[in-house]
């Protein structure tokens, strides 16, 4: 009778593990909101993403999805635990490494019995706890030919990395994951992170268009502080020619075009070469100067990443052509969002980590069949800081007191929370470091930004209704003094509830790295 028992309630879990919807992440690494069609801004009309468009289509689309710290690790670890990087531990790339024993949600989900697996940029420098399958880019990874660490050591794959990363993931939802249990797999992409390298069979795409140019490229940062004006980002300045632009010609320091050179095979250089050096050799033909040079730096970079992009794109086709196949699409939701956004020559700038529109703001695409409906699109003021507790609420788990989010779930049932949050908090350290952003905090409440650069004691607010670029910082226009008064509030507010430290943090960058800064911008002669 005993044995009956059990055998029938073992037969009842595992129908009821089987029901449990799955979740398929899919991740990229700095994809702004402007490169995807559906959100409609400058590359609208080139942007190449019809399968992240179909998701928006299928699914819902977040119009206000902003980071708490705008750079990688930080975001991924914010990502796993819930909790803002002074709580998670995580405050800046590559300095320390996660705590891989602190509570995340894959291993909330494996004991809910999921089985968890991640495949690509993990990048986060211990190794991965909470999944059952992981293979994972050492460090930031390699566009060609990429390494992958796993359990097993490290192996080489030839290939380009989108490709190679896609191909694992269909490989171990096809072949290699247990199908008595549902799944939640993140698929993390390098693309289209810094040096922006297109897969071979798309280096010549774009190649006819000319892309919009951003009404802030040529930004004087006037009446703005000092953190806009001395960065190492802009594209003028910091974009090298040869190795992010591949003008090997110039590659002063030889050391990141000489390393892809090095890694790729014969016909891969072959193939690099034949489509980039009848393009140099124009260049050098024209010899460009000042503004002219900027312009053509512009478009050179915003092609690229848009053919990273491309493939990013191809990769959502094929999982969710997978998903369609096998029938698991009616029991799977899927969501798209990227570690940060980026700048693609607003401010002039590059790269990424400043509370400005742009790179605060990360693309996230939800489709969850029978439950969101298709279309649809929300204002909502949401955050990486919500996907682990939408996660559990999807799993039908309880969510951890101290996750510091809101599970996504009612936005998504087209439900309109009463106490949704009002504003959100973000802090970035990572002071001094690559490209040279100051410290800072903010609030934000889908209207108005308070920043505070706090080490040179500067403060910007924003008007984002009037100025969407934020090309004019309100702090000392006394037409603003109400709402100053209630942002510093809010600040304050969102500081106490997020559990701040009252103390300035201490400086956390990476003595260890070495930061280019005040080079001169390169010329051609
Ligand atoms: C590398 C890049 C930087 C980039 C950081 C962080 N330099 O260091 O431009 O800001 O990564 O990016 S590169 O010369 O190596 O390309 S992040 O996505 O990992 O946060
Ligand atoms: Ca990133």
């Amino acid at each position: 009778m005993i044995k009956k028992t059990l055998t029938l309630s073992l037969a009842l879990a595992s129908s009821l593990l089987a029901n449990k919807t799955n979740i398929l992440f899919i991740f990229s690494d700095d994809h702004a909101t402007q490169a995807i069609s559906a959100y409609g801004g400058r590359f609208a009309k080139v942007a190449p993403t019809p399968n992240l468009d179909r998701l928006a289509d299928e699914g819902m689309l977040f119009k206000r999805c902003m980071v708490t710290n705008s750079i990688c690790g930080p975001s991924r670890a914010t990502i796993l635990t819930g909790k803002y990087s002074h709580l998670n531990g995580f405050m800046v790339n590559e300095k320390t490494t996660f705590n891989g024993a602190q509570q995340t949600f894959p291993k909330l989900l494996q004991k809910a019995g999921y089985e968890t697996s991640i495949i690509g940029k993990w990048h986060l420098g211990s190794k991965p706890t909470g999944f059952d399958h992981w293979d994972i880019l050492p460090g930031q990874g390699m566009y060609y030919n990429p390494d992958f660490d796993s359990p097993q050591g490290r192996s080489r794959v030839e290939g380009y990395c989108t490709e190679v990363v896609t191909d694992k993931a269909l490989t171990w939802l096809k072949k290699e994951r247990d199908s008595s249990k549902p799944f939640m797999l993140m698929v993390q992409h390098k693309a289209p992170h810094r040096e922006w390298s297109p897969a071979l069979k798309y280096l010549n795409a774009f190649d006819d268009v000319k892309m919009p140019e951003p009404s802030s490229l040529f930004d004087d940062y006037e009446g703005r502080g000092k953190a806009a004006r001395n960065q190492d980002m802009s594209i003028d300045i910091s974009m090298e020619l040869g190795k992010d632009l591949k003008v090997k010609e110039f590659d002063k320091k030889g050391h990141l075009a000489g390393r892809i050179h090095k890694r790729m095979t014969a016909a891969q250089l072959k193939a690099w070469n034949a489509a980039y050096e009848p393009k140099n050799q124009a260049l050098l033909e024209a010899k460009p100067q000042g503004k002219d040079l900027i312009r053509w730096k512009y478009q050179r970079y915003v092609k690229d990443y848009l053919r990273c992009i491309k493939s990013v794109d191809d990769s959502l086709g094929q999982l969710l052509d997978y998903l369609d196949e096998s029938g698991l699409a009616q029991n799977t939701i899927v969501i798209y969002s990227s570690d940060q956004g980026f700048y693609l020559g607003e401010h002039g700038w590059f790269d990424k980590r400043f509370m400005y529109d742009e790179s605060y703001r990360t693309p996230l695409l939800i489709r969850w069949p029978g439950h969101t409906k298709e279309g649809s699109k929300t204002s909502k003021l949401v955050s990486n800081l919500d996907f682990a507790e939408t996660f559990l609420e999807i799993a039908g788990e309880e969510i951890p007191s101290d996750m510091q989010g809101a599970s996504l779930v009612p936005l998504l049932k087209g439900e309109d929370p009463k106490h949704w949050r009002k504003s959100h908090y973000y802090h970035y350290y990572e002071f001094p470091g690559w490209h040279m952003v100051q410290r800072h905090e903010g609030a934000y409440d889908g209207r108005y930004k308070l920043m505070y650069f706090y080490d040179i004691d500067e403060w910007e607010l924003y008007d984002l209704k009037a100025d969407p670029e934020e090309m004019t910082n309100q702090f000392n226009n006394p037409e603003y003094s109400s709402v100053l008064t209630h942002m510093k509030q809010e600040l304050q507010k969102l500081r106490s509830q997020h559990q701040v430290p009252k103390n300035k943090i201490k400086d956390v960058s990476n003595p260890s790295q070495k930061y280019i800064t005040n080079h001169e911008a390169e010329v051609i002669n």
